[in-house]
């Protein structure tokens, strides 16, 4: 089971090396894509610094980091000797490149890509401390510029483990400024090792949805809601939520309607299926707890008959507080 992040590098090379080792979300694997700004229960019980991505294994083993999972990945499959039957020379220059990676070229396209995060020596400018970054990344991928120029891969005329696990991060390097990036010099091979990995189809593959989707997962464990968005932008203005289903308040019914994650896609389609701007909101019911609010779990009442007879919903006794909604997204049927 992986827990992964569509946008995230780390997790893109992961996804890379399970993917060429035949597992297939749906299939033999289970993808959880995460919201990092709410990170489900599972994941935070599994691995306490909660990066992605995670493997958990079947036995229950977690790896918790993106190296590891391409290894576990091509100790299992590795068709196209990405690592396998690789001599021990290869080895240590893919680890090494990989650490290079890691390392300080990541260092420096975070400083680039994000100054606003960084804290600069004062008395900096801040644009020639951005660029003082761009410039030792570029220095960086001169040196892999020189290897590429041998055969077009890292390591020769094939790809092995240490394209894979840097080509995301250069794409990334790219993004923060695409006309900068083409318009190196120094760099045609990296250029062009970049351009064939952006136009094939292992990347797509990987950014589609059964591999990313875009909608995080639904943790068993949380509480949802679908609203109208001027319903709930209503509520920041109030401070609570009181709208307790389409057309109803709280106060007409008693409590808010909820469902469990299994229920959200059956009520959209009872109750919301034609309406524009609807969002699902992501509740943490230990939030509600900690409110003093009751959440009871209770047969849905006559008039709004569910889809199986008998079917209980959690039924929020009591105004939504703002605080409990971890995430409040456009629903996606
Ligand atoms: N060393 C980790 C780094 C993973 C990492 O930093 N992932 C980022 C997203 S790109 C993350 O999960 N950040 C969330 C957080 O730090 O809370 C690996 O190789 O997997």
């Amino acid at each position: 089971m992986l827990y992964s992040f569509r946008r995230c590098p780390y997790a893109i090379r992961a996804r890379l090396a399970l993917a060429v080792a035949d597992l297939q979300p749906g299939t033999n694997l289970e993808l959880r894509e995460v919201n990092l700004k709410a990170k489900p229960p599972e994941l935070l019980e599994v691995a306490a610094k909660a990066t992605v991505p995670v493997l958990v294994l079947p036995g229950g083993a977690v790896l918790e980091d993106s190296l590891p999972v391409m290894h576990w990945a091509l100790a299992q499959h590795d068709p196209q000797g990405w690592w396998q039957g690789r001599s021990a020379h290869e080895q240590a220059s893919i680890l090494g490149l990989i650490n290079d990676n890691d390392g300080a070229f990541k260092y420096h396209l975070d400083r680039f890509k994000y100054p606003e995060r960084f804290h600069r020596p004062g008395g900096d400018d801040p644009v020639a401390w951005r660029e003082q970054h761009r410039g030792a990344a570029l220095a960086i991928l001169k040196a892999w510029n020189q290897r590429l120029e041998q055969g077009g891969w890292l390591l020769g005329h094939a790809p092995s483990l240490a394209d894979w696990a840097l080509l995301p991060f250069v794409r990334q390097l790219r993004l923060a400024d695409a006309a900068g990036f083409d318009a190196a010099s120094q760099l045609a091979a990296v250029q062009a090792w970049l351009a064939r990995f952006l136009a094939g189809p292992e990347l797509v593959a990987v950014q589609e949805p059964a591999w990313a989707p875009r909608s995080p997962w639904r943790s068993p464990r949380w509480l949802y809601h679908l609203a109208l968005r001027q319903e709930w932008q209503a509520a920041h203005n109030q401070g609570v939520y009181r709208q307790s289903t389409r057309g109803l308040s709280l106060e007409e019914v008693g409590f808010i309607h909820l469902s469990k994650a299994h229920q959200v896609a059956a009520t959209h389609q009872r109750f919301y299926a034609d309406a524009a701007d609807v969002l699902l909101l992501t509740i943490d019911p230990q939030r509600l707890e900690a409110s003093g609010l009751r959440v009871q779990s209770e047969p849905a009442p006559s008039g709004l008959e569910a889809a199986g007879a008998g079917e209980h919903f959690p039924h929020l006794y009591g105004p939504l507080p703002l605080e409990a909604v971890l995430l409040a997204e456009p629903y996606r049927p």
